[in-house]
């Protein structure tokens, strides 16, 4: 079986060794909110998850926590539905956020959490970085296309993570990724390195917790 790892720059071992003391220490559930007046008080640096409903968001945020039910999972789209706060040891906030391009749900909730993701993306001040999940079976798709153009326009950075890779072969995985590469490179606001992962076999994990250390208070 392959497994694929980061593509952009190699961390140094220290570097996944802070991510891996960060992600080893305390987590703890701190907010769902689904208004902004329920959202947490900025404290501490954060980083979130975005991404269309089932590209593996909550999925994500547990195999970097390596706490399998932290974050609630499911095979059906639409399970995240408000903003989930994770806090690690007061150093870093995690945030699970509530998938777009959902079809099924009733259109006055879709419309609800649309805009206050979209609040949230445009106005946090404590956010430091939004990671876009990507499918790498779909690639990029328009609702995808949409929300990076917003993420532009309110200049928050940004950095794409192709998800589920344990599901490709090698040669799907090396065009998704060209592909991916390709698309990032004429956004503005995003981060030039590609992320890779697979939640269910740890792909690119370790790399993504060692990058998520550097966003971490002392
Ligand atoms: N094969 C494989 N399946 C995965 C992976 N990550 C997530 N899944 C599956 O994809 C489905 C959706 O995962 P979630 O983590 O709930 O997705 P989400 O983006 O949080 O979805 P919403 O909360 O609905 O927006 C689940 O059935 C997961 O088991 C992965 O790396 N590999
Ligand atoms: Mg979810």
């Amino acid at each position: 079986m392959v497994h694929y790892e980061a593509r952009g720059t190699e961390l140094t071992p220290d570097q996944l060794e802070a991510g891996r003391l960060l992600f080893a220490g305390q987590c703890d559930f701190i907010a769902a909110a689904n208004n902004m007046p329920a959202l947490p008080p900025v404290t501490v640096p954060e980083v979130c998850f975005a991404g269309r409903s089932n590209v593996g968001k909550s999925s994500l945020v547990n195999a970097l926590t390596g706490r399998k039910t932290l974050a609630r999972t499911s095979q059906t789209p639409g399970r995240t539905r408000q903003l989930i706060f994770f806090d690690l040891a007061h150093r870093l906030q995690l945030v699970d956020l509530p998938g777009y391009g959902y079809a099924s749900a009733p259109k006055t909730d879709i419309m609800a959490w649309t805009n206050l993701t979209r609040k949230f993306l445009a106005g946090r001040t404590s956010l430091k970085r939004v990671f876009l999940l990507i499918d790498s079976r779909r690639g990029i798709g328009k609702a995808d296309q949409e929300i990076m153009r917003l993420l532009d326009d309110t200049a928050v950075s940004w950095g794409a993570v192709l998800t589920k890779v344990d599901k490709l072969k090698p040669a799907e995985f090396e065009k998704v990724c060209k592909a991916t590469e390709i698309a990032i490179a004429t956004h503005v606001a995003a981060f030039p390195e590609l992320f890779v992962t697979s939640s269910e076999r740890g792909d690119g994990v370790a790399h993504l917790r060692g990058h998520l250390a550097m966003f971490a208070e002392n």
